[in-house]
């Protein structure tokens, strides 16, 4: 047994955490999860992760859930790895501003864009622009390349690269060059290659 349990799901946000250990380069174990067979809604699974959402990470017997502060946990609790920008770093702000980008600003934008809202709430109500505008932002932000936080490939990438990715492979994020050339960049990565062998071995065990 490691000391970092990874709690997981075939074909969920969880990918993104896994491409991210693999990164880290830490040895850890792996709870999968059947979300479809309610595994989610377990007591001894909702103790890790109150509602009952994978990606979980238990470090040293502490539980964190949500993608970025996973991955921002991972960074910073393995610097070796070099995904983090450490405290006290000037640049430190763009990176946490990156890695949050994607779950609080472009996957609600992409999920309104898909699912139209029957009512329009004032745009200054909500905290993040049209997925249009905010992929400018990060094609403004990539022009220093080639990542987020130029020469450095950071835990942003894994986080923000991940949610672009996948909303590509389900045509609700338009496939703009330079965010196609990011991609790909990003999954030619040994570390992406071996998540995703990982998962497709792991996928018949997953119900
Ligand atoms: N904001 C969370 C979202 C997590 C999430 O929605 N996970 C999905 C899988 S992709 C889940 O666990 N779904 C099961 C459910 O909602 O019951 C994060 O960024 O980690």
């Amino acid at each position: 047994m490691t000391e970092l349990m990874f709690y997981h799901a075939i074909s969920s946000r969880g990918a993104v955490v896994r491409w991210m250990l693999e990164e880290v380069g830490e040895p850890y174990d792996v709870t999968l999860l059947n979300l479809k067979a309610g595994e989610g809604r377990k007591p001894e699974f909702l103790a890790v992760s109150p509602q009952g959402k994978v990606p979980a990470l238990v470090h040293k017997g502490e539980a964190t859930t949500e993608v970025a502060a996973i991955c921002l946990y991972l960074a910073d609790a393995f610097p070796r790895a070099g995904l983090t920008v450490p405290v006290g770093e000037p640049r430190r702000g763009r990176f946490l501003q990156w890695i949050v980008f994607n779950p609080s600003a472009i996957e609600p934008a992409m999920m309104d864009a898909k699912f139209p809202r029957t009512e329009n709430p004032p745009p200054t109500a909500i905290g993040y622009r049209n997925l249009d505008t905010l992929l400018d932002v990060v094609v403004q932000g990539l022009g220093r390349g080639p990542y987020l936080m130029g020469e450095q490939f950071t835990a942003a990438d894994v986080v923000t690269g991940s949610g672009l990715r996948w909303g590509m492979l389900f045509g609700m994020i338009p496939e703009r060059r330079e965010l196609k050339d990011y991609v790909a960049r990003l999954t030619a990565r040994e570390a992406f290659q071996r998540a995703e062998e990982k998962d497709a071995k792991a996928r018949p065990q997953a119900g």
